[in-house]
């Protein structure tokens, strides 16, 4: 039996989960949760890392003695390091506004088609490569001399190591998901240094070892190992959906919804790139085809704008509302930015000719049901373009609380949705940790062990397909 720390950061909180793993057995355990809140400066929105540095380490003392510790987080965002390999300022989050109209002024250089062609990436305004163009012309990023992205940088705090982790560089859209390397042809054309990067290392690489500070600050005793894991967390969540054989699809739900299907090479084709899916990389040479979809980001807006009220007798309240009255698009960008969401979705009804949902419990109830339809869409979607048929929808992370949100997705997809584990990314991170330590065989042996470990909930499609498409075709007539 073996103990390893998943560091897993999400962008509401942050965790120190420990994971025990032998024959048989895969347990998790919270040995430390702390809120991620990020802060709006003047000159923006940014990450507090220090906050959630000091996290990592009180949550590495409560987990106590451990074979290894692994990092993820959410994707894309880095930290620039100056020729000292100081950290200059505070990360930049994806939210913030300095993208606004960036990709365009990129597309004049690297057309958006021949972009995708070569990195297999979505168009999302927040992508790595579009946050360098922001950033490029400050003196801050005049001086920096390295980038190490957000799993990458807390890493090289605990052990002084650097690397640029594979899954998650595959979100940077400075990566060809074809040879697994970097794209040097869309780097030069676009003036940037991939020098910036430290070296590429994969799931299972060794990361180097907690620092004798660590060590001090944390109370424990070394040599501590850190792993590198499938860093980008929804590789990690995808890595620990519990499928048998390979007709499934997945949800990573939780602020995002991340729907596709796991594929074992990338699809560049112009359909593709029409219907915004991206080819980031998981473990073991697999592409994760999916689209990102607003996800449970829209109700948490709406629950702080509400003052937080008690989020189950909401989800009581929103099943008893009429079905699929006003559908927003999930996908839509302009929902991407904090603040006033009820306002916002209240807009998007109106502007698309539908009942404006007035309660919490109306306003919830669009949410999901417009998630549902999102969810469908996606999923349907991913197998037209790949031709490849699913039986079953896997739904994985924090939204696997929401039974509501379970149910309905069934119910558009028309499919059987097994719900679980709820911390996905946590235990993907923890089972690559034990397989590069001989714990765990293939990909397969980890699913089986998650399988049979793990509770799951199944949800069996309620018979109403027709409404589904209804709602489907409305929402296409007025969303284009
Ligand atoms: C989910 C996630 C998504 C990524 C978004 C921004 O936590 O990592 O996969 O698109 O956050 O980084």
């Amino acid at each position: 039996m073996r103990t390893y720390a998943a560091v897993d950061l999400g962008a509401s909180s942050g965790r120190v989960m420990t994971g025990r793993v032998g024959q048989d057995v895969l347990e998790l355990s919270e040995a430390h949760r702390f809120p991620n809140r990020p802060v709006r400066t003047p000159e923006g929105l940014r990450w507090d890392i220090l906050a959630l540095y000091a996290g990592v380490l009180e949550g590495l003392r409560a987990a106590g003695a451990v074979d290894s510790v692994g990092i993820d987080s959410w994707a894309v965002d880095f930290g620039l390091l100056d020729a000292d390999g100081a950290l200059l300022g505070n990360p930049v989050h994806y939210r913030d506004s300095r993208t606004e109209g960036v990709a365009q002024k990129v597309w004049a250089t690297v057309p958006a088609a021949e972009l995708y062609a070569a990195t297999g990436l979505q168009y999302a305004p927040f992508n790595t490569l579009y946050q360098l163009a922001a950033a490029r012309g400050t003196a801050q990023f005049a001086h920096a001399r390295r980038l190490l992205l957000i799993p990458d940088l807390l890493t090289y705090w605990l052990t002084g190591e650097q690397g640029t982790e594979l899954t998650n560089a595959s979100t940077t859209q400075l990566l060809d998901p074809r040879t697994r390397a970097w794209s040097h042809d869309v780097a030069a054309r676009l003036g940037i240094d991939l020098g910036l990067f430290a070296p590429l290392r994969r799931p299972g690489d060794p990361a180097g070892a907690l620092r004798p500070e660590v060590l001090e600050q944390t109370g424990l005793h070394g040599p501590v190992p850190v792993t590198t894991v499938a860093s980008h967390d929804t590789a990690s969540a995808v890595a620990a959906v519990p499928a048998e054989g390979e007709r499934f699809a997945y949800i990573c739900t939780g602020t995002w919804s991340l729907a596709g299907l796991e594929l074992d090479a990338p699809v560049l084709t112009e359909d593709s790139r029409a219907a915004n899916f991206t080819n980031e990389l998981g473990i073991d040479g697999t592409v994760r085809y999916l689209r990102n979809i607003m996800g449970l980001w829209l109700l948490q807006e709406c629950l702080r704008e509400w003052g937080e009220p008690d989020l189950g007798e909401l989800l009581r309240q929103a099943a008893e509302v009429p079905a699929l009255r006003s559908v927003v698009d999930a996908q839509d960008a302009a929902f991407l930015a904090p603040g006033r969401m009820p306002e916002r979705i209240a807009a998007a009804c109106r502007s698309t000719g539908q009942p404006v949902p007035a309660t919490p419990a109306e306003v919830t109830r669009c949410v999901l049901d417009s998630l549902a339809l999102a969810h469908r869409r996606a999923l349907a979607d991913a197998q037209r373009l790949t031709d490849r048929p699913v039986d079953v929808v896997h739904i994985v992370g924090g939204g696997t609380r929401n039974a509501l949100l379970c149910q309905l997705t069934a119910d558009a997809c028309g499919l059987p949705v097994v719900a679980g584990p709820a911390e996905a990314a946590a235990l993907g991170n923890v089972l690559v940790q034990a397989r590069a330590h001989g714990l765990v065989g293939d990909r397969a042996d980890m699913r089986r062990l998650l399988a049979r470990t793990q509770p799951l909930t199944r949800y069996a499609p309620r018979g109403d397909a027709a409404a589904w498409r209804a709602a489907e075709d409305r929402l296409a007539a007025a969303v284009p």
